[in-house]
């Protein structure tokens, strides 16, 4: 059992015994459809239904479950883009849903679409069959549903084998190589396929000598791990380093113009996708954080990116060409530079420039994953480019997998954002994910009336790594779990992507455990922010590794990352008025909802204005106050998850049980930790003391 419930994840072998109960057919062919036939064949073995393989059309009378393929059978879904050129866009993925008098039927266009219906079937367990008749047809929000793995093929001096990895080594590489045994990659690929992810970007966008190889000489490598992959419908990406003409090729530059250069990177993607048929393109980190770029020829973005998108343009290949680019050496004294307006001073600029197979792919927020941000106002800028979201499932900046942290109230709040739209209504204006996706009213931009383009989709940095959880703290399994199924359907409700998870999991536990999972995981994203860094200003983490508490940890660095804190008051100005001006490249109305302390919403205060101790937020409370209480609460929070996890720990698998408790005792500690010394420190600063006249050191 032990074995068995780590490694199996939401793919729990109990979790089929609705499905592999039954009697079953699978018809036609594909390679994926061979798949599905190998999954339902195992599991109608495991619990005593009956399978059979046959040809799409053969009769199947006395079947309960009939998974065919059968094009062309969907009405296409809301595509208002004509994607011409190469966009990436490719396989019709949704599938057709039918019951009738308890017989289901799953009818989809390609083998891909086949797969992915099954695993609906999963989920759905008993419900798929007891149901009332039916005719659904599913589809996903977007073709790109992409994993980036920030994984190092050698172990990296300070960084280790994998960037910002807190689950244990790499699924793929150990110490220089690539694992001999790929079982894991392939329980993996499973695992993402029922989740409905697509692409799978295999090395850490810091391309490093050894990692550059990957494209040349050691392509191999990547050719025995895209064949692992494409048999759960999954295309394989690769991070590059634009210095590659130089450090591979012999050439003196990777000036993106030369044509020595641009033929150089023709003939390395010919011989990529001569390798690798369905490779999926290049994921490029540019002029950031110290990887090459463009800059060094006095050559733009857009230069770079499109001429990279002519070499994979004939495959149908994806430039992923990363916004993060900022200036990490900057001056703490200069207060003219502002980390937050780099992406956007940078890339609006570009807008209609970069070709159509360039996905622009932007973080979340304008600094770097925060616990709390504003969105980063490039997704609104860039009418006439192929926008994709970005997201950090590894729990980098909060709590690195030690902590219970559930981000899928993060993702749904960051998906639900309307960019032009404060008042929180169903007012009809684009959303972050119909940006993302291309639907709905997003087509039209609403400040220019003209179309955009196809739109870029969903990338994130995953969690996994060789740990017998995969995620290190068991429960961040369900991080990996939402970011899949948000990105095939962005409306859905965390809390019920929980309770799937929680299903697929512990399949058969009793409702306690659920009930405990829901206290310790519905507002543990919210815990965190109340013990950590406050109202929006980000940060105070120990540099480096950035676990654990640190106030004043960047504050006299060049990384951009400030909270101004002095005697009277902090925050960081960002205001037209006053400050760097960030505020101002929000549209409407929001430029002017954040311009204002009085109406920027109290959780990003601090983000955009600088402000006194004493200032009265929106709550009624001050900020030092709210410092105070929001930091007393969160511990306390902390407290009353580890008491609701305490009650049900036995019901749930020993193993699992004893890492998730170990865990929270973790969690406790830091928590501590960190409520002890922000409230210490702004005592300290402030000389106000808590109005409630608890322990402050
Ligand atoms: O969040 C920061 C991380 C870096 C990372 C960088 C990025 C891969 O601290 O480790 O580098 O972002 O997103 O490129």
């Amino acid at each position: 059992l032990t074995e068995h419930t780590a490694h199996s994840a939401w793919l729990h072998d109990d979790a089929f015994a609705a499905l592999g109960s039954r009697r079953v057919v699978v018809a036609g062919d594909g390679a994926l459809t061979g798949t599905v036939a190998e999954e339902v064949a195992a599991a109608t073995a495991r619990f005593g239904g009956a399978f059979s393989r046959l040809e799409v059309g053969d009769g199947v009378s006395d079947a309960e479950l009939v998974l065919t393929l059968s094009p062309p059978l969907v009405e296409p879904v809301e595509t208002p883009m004509v994607s011409t050129g190469s966009t990436g866009e490719g396989t019709d993925e949704s599938f057709r849903l039918t019951r009738e008098a308890g017989a289901v039927v799953v009818q989809a266009a390609s083998d891909a679409g086949l797969l992915h219906g099954l695993f609906h079937v999963v989920r759905l367990g008993e419900a798929a069959f007891d149901g009332p008749d039916a005719d659904e047809t599913h589809a996903p929000a977007t073709d790109l549903r992409m994993l980036d793995h920030w994984d190092n093929v050698d172990v990296h001096p300070v960084m280790g084998q994998v960037e910002r990895g807190y689950s244990g080594g790499s699924i793929f590489y150990d110490h220089g190589y690539v694992h001999a045994d790929l079982s894991r990659v392939e329980r993996y690929a499973r695992l993402l396929a029922a989740v409905g992810i697509n692409r799978v970007a295999i090395n850490n966008v810091n391309v490093h000598t050894r990692e550059a190889r990957l494209l040349t000489e050691d392509l191999g490598d990547v050719v025995r791990v895209a064949a692992v992959f494409r048999r759960w419908g999954i295309r394989v990406h690769l991070s590059v380093s634009f210095a590659s003409p130089i450090t591979l090729g012999g050439l003196d530059t990777s000036d993106p113009l030369d044509q020595d250069v641009a033929h150089w990177w023709v003939r390395a993607a010919a011989r990529v996708w001569d390798a690798i048929p369905d490779f999926g393109g290049f994921v490029v980190k540019a002029d950031s954080e110290g990887q090459p770029g463009p800059f060094a020829y006095g050559r733009t973005h857009a230069d770079g990116a499109n001429m990279l998108a002519a070499a994979v343009e004939p495959y149908d290949g994806l430039i992923h060409w990363r916004a993060f680019v900022y200036d990490h050496k900057q001056d703490w004294r200069d207060r003219s530079t502002d980390r937050a307006r780099a992406a956007y001073d940078h890339f609006h600029p570009l807008d209609g420039a970069f070709s159509d197979n360039v996905v622009l792919q932007v973080k979340y927020g304008p600094l770097d994953f925060q616990v709390r941000e504003p969105l980063s106002p490039v997704l609104a800028a860039m009418p006439h480019t192929r926008v994709a979201l970005e997201l950090q499932v590894t729990q980098e900046y909060t709590g690195q997998q030690q902590h219970a942290v559930y981000l899928g109230p993060q993702w749904s709040q960051i998906l639900r954002f309307r960019f032009w739209d404060a008042s929180g209504g169903e007012g009809g204006s684009p959303t972050v994910a119909d940006l993302a996706t291309g639907r709905g009213k997003a087509v039209e931009d609403p400040g220019t009336g003209t179309w955009r383009k196809p739109a870029g989709g969903f990338a994130a940095v995953s969690n996994v790594g060789d740990d017998e959880f995969w995620t290190g703290h068991p429960f961040a399994q369900a991080n990996l779990y939402a970011y899949g199924r948000l990105c095939w359907d962005p409306a859905l409700d965390p809390g019920a992507l929980l309770d799937e998870w929680a299903a697929l999991t512990f399949p058969g536990t009793p409702s306690a455990v659920r009930d405990a999972l829901h206290t310790v995981l519905d507002r543990s994203w919210e815990t965190y922010e109340q013990y950590t860094s406050p109202l929006g200003v980000g940060f105070m983490v120990r540099p480096g590794h950035h676990y654990g508490p640190d106030v004043d940890g960047y504050e006299y660095t060049p990384w951009g990352t400030y909270h101004f804190a002095d005697r009277d008051g902090i925050g960081v100005d960002r205001t037209v008025r006053t400050g760097t001006g960030y505020a101002g490249q929000y549209p409407a109305p929001w430029s002017a909802v954040y311009e204002s302390p009085s109406t920027c919403p109290d959780e990003l205060l601090l983000f955009f204005h600088h402000v006194p101790y004493t200032h009265v937020l929106q709550s009624g409370s001050t900020v030092v106050q709210h410092i105070y209480d929001s930091h007393f609460d969160g511990v306390a929070r902390v407290e009353a998850m580890i008491g609701a996890w305490s009650e049900v720990s036995t019901l749930v698998d020993p193993h699992v049980s004893e890492r998730v408790s170990e865990r929270l005792a973790e969690q406790l500690r830091s928590a501590t930790e960190w409520r002890d010394q922000v409230n210490t420190y702004f005592f300290r600063k402030s000389g106000i003391p808590d109005e409630r006249g608890r322990r402050i050191y």
